[in-house]
């Protein structure tokens, strides 16, 4: 054992630092209000008192930090968009991921593997081919690889997926990467914390006054704050916030659940992902396997799991890996998916001033948070949205301009 924690151990005081301070009352006003102390909200926290000097701001969160999707994904972390969009967003939020364990000082568990998106058809090789010309373009590190390679990376996998689906070749895109998400949600609190933003939990959004199509305040279950800005960050619970206001988005909410393995020996280094399938898969430091597959297909306003999930990605992962056959399932979950049309975000001003939105998540949150808080924060403290997000606005509806992402999704929905 380090001495450094035998010293810990031993001693009567414990003088880490906090990770959150509690606060019994909410202030009158604040610069900016964040709903939603998931990763996104409190990375736009953090990034507003870090890097825009805007430390009056509360988080307010009705559940607990990191409650919602934050705590319900898979923690897949990539770049390999397949619009020009969302491949300069996201690898934005690639490159801020890698050096966030050290700019929060604390271990995120963020481990790099390489991403393989498996093609099981003609067509899937040529959608590959597709990402791989637009994401090399933007100087990302995507290239399309035969059943070889795959086979190099993964050889406890059965190729031709019990003869259902032969794997053709891939996707491969070394960025790739997994992280603890707990922490990522702990990081950005304490980090904006430590700079004055105040986090409250239990503190429910009730009402958003508005006055001549500004943001004047909001109520909240523990009372009345004025503020000029908030910010609405969260995911599956969008429809209700922008209702209070009256915004129409074109949000539908669907549950994308997930589920956790017992324990195994390293054995997957790579992060899978089979569109025919339906799979994708990972495996964390402590062996358990990641897995996850589609959305739900109806709309539901609900995080409740089901049986039929587990029994349909079973099957579909035996028969890429016949050998996990008696291997437990040990938890499974469910995030609410914030989905859009296009399958690109809902991000920045709004035509309520002083109201911003982050939404439209779909499936890809946790990859984006330190680039929605980055883009979000820059919107707010500026009132001028981010130019990385100028393809991810709410009037892109009304222009019949969508950002279609679909084609980059990790299994189809
Ligand atoms: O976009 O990589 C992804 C993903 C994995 C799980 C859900 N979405």
């Amino acid at each position: 054992m380090p001495w450094r924690l035998l010293r810990f151990a031993l001693s009567k005081k414990h003088p880490e630092p906090r990770m959150f301070r509690a606060h019994a009352e909410l202030k009158r006003s604040y610069d900016v209000v964040i709903i939603g102390a998931g990763g996104h909200g409190l990375a736009a926290a953090y990034y507003l008192a870090r890097d825009h000097g805007i430390t009056n701001v509360a988080v307010l969160e009705q559940g607990y930090i990191g409650g919602g999707n934050t705590g319900r994904n898979t923690t897949i972390i990539r770049s390999n968009y397949l619009t020009p969009e969302g491949a300069k967003f996201y690898d934005m939020s690639v490159k801020l991921w890698q050096d966030l364990s050290e700019d929060f000082d604390l271990n995120l568990f963020y481990s790099n593997r390489g991403h393989y998106t498996l093609a099981h058809t003609d067509s899937a090789m040529r959608t590959m081919r597709w990402r791989a010309e637009v994401n090399k373009h933007y100087g990302i590190d995507s290239e399309v690889v035969d059943a070889a390679a795959v086979h190099k990376a993964c050889p406890m996998m059965d190729l031709s997926c019990n003869g259902h689906a032969p794997i053709l070749g891939a996707l491969f895109h070394a960025p790739g990467s997994i992280a603890r998400h707990d922490a990522v949600a702990w990081g950005y609190g304490r980090g904006a914390d430590q700079r004055g933003v105040e986090i409250h939990q239990q503190t429910k959004v009730t009402g958003i006054e508005i006055v001549a199509g500004k943001v004047k305040g909001v109520h909240t279950s523990r009372g009345h704050i004025a503020t000029s800005k908030v910010l609405c960050a969260v995911a599956g619970s969008t429809p209700r916030i922008t209702k209070m206001i009256g915004i129409d988005t074109p949000l539908f909410i669907h549950p994308l659940q997930a589920m956790v393995s017992e324990p195994l020996k390293p054995w997957l280094d790579p992060i899978l992902v089979s569109g025919s399938l339906h799979v994708y898969v990972s495996q964390t430091a402590r062996g358990e396997l990641v897995m996850g597959a589609s959305l739900d297909p109806y709309e539901l306003h609900n995080t409740r799991s089901t049986f039929d999930f587990v029994e349909g990605l079973s099957s579909h992962m035996i028969d890429m890996f016949p050998f996990l056959a008696d291997v437990k399932v040990v938890r499974q979950w469910a995030g609410m998916a914030d989905m859009t049309p296009d399958f690109a975000p809902l991000m920045g001003k709004t035509e309520v001033e002083g109201f911003y939105l982050d939404a439209g998540w779909g499936t890809w949150g946790f990859k984006a948070t330190p680039a929605s808080g980055k883009t979000m924060s820059y919107t707010v403290a500026n009132d001028r949205n981010h130019e990385l997000i100028e393809g991810f606005t709410l009037d892109r509806f009304r222009k019949y301009a969508p950002t279609g992402e679909k084609g980059a999704a990790s299994v189809g929905h």
